[in-house]
């Protein structure tokens, strides 16, 4: 396919001029055929770049290193380029667009010389849902075309959805390593020094510009970039919800099914919990998706998810037989693995892979690296945030319904963080604005001090969304509040809860078995969604009845008891924090909502303490949003 055969006027000038610009030697359209992907992994491997892994132990796979300079998103290189600074907002890097434009134009002038330009029509979501968004990205990274290729739906048929006029996200992204004439890329990973990367969303006209990394979110423009910063801004104006979430599938005994999606902060297990193994008989969980989640209320008046990928682009280290099973199996053929470690027959390894590191490999930088548990002070083999890109239909358990361009019906949205006291196992909220509150606290308590933050506080990090609202994070929240308000039925509104797997005992040990047995948990979120779950109100909001819990066996009854009460002064202090530390950095942008239900929070933990409170109510819970008690 030629540029000349672009049937859509617009999309090819747009393409013509960004060559014109950067001076490629060639530009390349990209097909999505698999033809085309075996032509890019053999450049790749021909120019060093690529290591083909043993064909028995991982067919049809590549492992690529970067530069060690060059090994995650950059936030500090994240901009938000609005009009106004105050569009940004406090948690954002603002930047003014006019003056962006012209430094990164002249930074693209020329940097595609003695590179190929690849042009990549994807689709965000199945092709043709309702849900899903059309971007373009122009690059001249080769790494980014095959994950692209993984990760989105790329090719003709997205250009035939376009036709001649159709409408789609321009994203332009560079490496930022112009060649010379008869240079190549000798093996060495091509990026730019940290000052020229920049990763900016005008949100305003919805563009994406990219300079300088061919790193995950940085690079595969899809991700992160369309399907969070430009998509919140996209559904903040048409009314719906674009969300850093998983998507999973819970099915009880009977066979009915419910769909949950849920947010959390990185380092949380999120792609695990989204592939769990249920503990508990004849309950089930089935993915939707590990990373974003599209929803957008039906026909029926109910909030439908899509996941806007079609892979996952997963941290491998921690990543084993034990911990996450199904995506070790999408992982084992068809898959590029970025800076994990290559054993002497071909095969990747990782810390926690699950077994002990085969002889002398090579580490994630190409140098030999043999093993020594002795020694603590051992650099990794792989790069703690290595990955592996892996389609999702590969997934042993992908929900039938993965692909449905009509998406999901959502039940229940799961909001969590690593928090070793204070918050419960679990909790409910009592209504939808009091769930965005929960959205609105989330973090996770920091294991190592950094220079704004000691050890043992809170690293809020609202939705898991600090990094990925491309505008103000206050009016973010606002919108939540909107889309509760103006729900077509509030009754069909998602329950939305609180968990938190890591709670420790004063030994420090983690008091909740974790992976699997979070199915439990699974199942009284259901069981709240049929409001037929066992329940007692609490200050905090409605919670688990003890004998209404399908407890682990391994689990003492003391234990259970400690993971299902309530903190009143832990949460008293929580509310302190919020109220000095977090909320006022809004300013007059937080919701009335929000600072009203800290007030009534607050209340309620000082009449428990002082015990005015009535005792802890008993009893079912109706599962929509009507407040009734069964
Ligand atoms: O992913 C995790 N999940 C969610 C699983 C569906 N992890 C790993 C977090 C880092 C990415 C967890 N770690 C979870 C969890 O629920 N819980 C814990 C903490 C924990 C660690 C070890 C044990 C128990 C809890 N127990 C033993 O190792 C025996
Ligand atoms: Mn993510």
């Amino acid at each position: 396919m030629k540029l000349s055969d672009l049937k859509h006027a617009k999309l090819k000038k747009w393409v013509e001029d960004f060559a014109a610009l950067t001076q490629p030697d060639e530009v390349v359209i990209c097909d999505g055929s698999p033809a085309q992907y075996d032509a890019l992994e053999d450049a790749a491997v021909k120019d060093g770049l690529a290591i083909r892994l043993n064909e028995e132990k991982k067919p049809h796979s590549v492992l690529f290193r970067s530069d060690p300079s060059d090994v995650a998103r950059v936030e500090k290189r994240t901009f938000i380029a609005s009009k106004k600074e105050e569009d940004a907002g406090p948690t954002n890097n603002w930047i003014d667009p006019t003056e962006l434009k012209k430094e990164m134009t002249d930074l693209y002038r020329g940097c595609m010389k003695g590179r190929k330009m690849y042009v990549i029509p994807f689709s965000m979501g199945p092709l043709g849902s309702p849900i899903a968004k059309i971007g373009v990205e122009l690059t001249d990274s080769a790494y980014v075309v095959m994950n692209m290729m993984i990760m989105t739906r790329v090719g003709v048929k997205v250009l035939d959805l376009l036709g001649t006029d159709g409408y789609f996200v321009p994203c332009y992204h560079s490496v930022g390593k112009p060649l010379a004439p008869g240079e190549s890329d000798h093996g060495v990973w091509p990026c730019a020094p940290i000052d020229h990367k920049f990763i900016s969303q005008f949100p305003e006209t919805r563009e994406i510009w990219s300079y300088g990394s061919g790193y995950g979110g940085n690079a595969l423009l899809g991700k992160k970039c369309l399907a969070l910063r430009i998509a919140t801004v996209l559904a903040r104006d048409e009314g719906w919800l674009a969300e850093h979430m998983l998507i999973l599938k819970v099915t009880n005994p009977e066979g009915r099914c419910r769909y949950v999606t849920g947010a959390f902060p990185s380092a949380c297990g999120k792609t695990n919990l989204a592939m769990l193994k249920s503990t508990i008989p004849g309950w089930s969980i089935e993915t939707v998706g590990d990373d974003i989640a599209w929803m957008k209320f039906g026909p029926d008046g109910y909030l439908h998810a899509i996941n806007p990928e079609a892979g996952f682009f997963g941290v491998a280290p921690g990543t084993s037989m034990k911990s996450n099973p199904n995506a070790l199996i999408a992982a084992s053929k068809n898959t590029i693995f970025t800076n994990v470690g290559l054993t002497k027959d071909g095969d990747v390894w990782w810390e926690g892979i699950g077994y002990d590191a085969p002889g002398e490999l090579i580490d994630w930088n190409g140098n030999p690296w043999t093993q020594n548990k002795e020694d603590k002070t051992q650099k990794p083999c792989a790069h703690p945030n290595s990955r592996f890109t892996a389609p999702a239909y590969q997934c042993p358990c992908i929900a039938k319904e993965w692909e449905d361009p009509a998406g999901v019906p959502i039940s229940a949205i799961l909001f969590g963080g690593r928090r070793p006291n204070t918050i419960p196992l679990v909790h409910m909220s009592r209504d939808w604005n009091h769930g965005v509150f929960l959205g609105s606290i989330v973090g996770s308590e920091i294991t190592a001090a950094t220079l704004d933050q000691k050890v043992g506080t809170v690293r809020r990090d609202p939705f898991a969304m600090l990094p990925f609202c491309g505008y103000n994070m206050g009016d973010y929240f606002q919108h939540w509040i909107d889309i509760g308000k103006n729900a077509p039925d509030p009754k069909k509104l998602p329950r939305i809860f609180y968990v938190n797997w890591f709670r420790k005992d004063k030994d420090g040990h983690f008091m909740w078995p974790g992976y699997g047995d979070n199915s439990r948990v699974l199942k009284w979120v259901f069981q709240c969604c049929d409001g037929t779950a066992k329940t007692v109100d609490t200050p905090i909001g409605i919670m688990p009845a003890l004998d209404g819990f399908d407890k682990p066996s391994e689990v003492s009854d003391e234990t259970m008891k400690t993971l299902l009460s309530v903190d009143v002064d832990g949460w008293l202090k929580e509310v302190e924090d919020i109220k000095t530390n977090h909320y006022p950095k809004f300013g007059k942008h937080l919701p009335k909502e929000l600072a009203a239900f800290l007030d009534t929070l607050e209340k309620s933990l000082k009449a428990e303490k002082a015990g005015e409170a009535e005792p802890a109510k008993k009893g079912g819970h109706c599962g929509c949003h009507c407040g009734k008690k069964n």
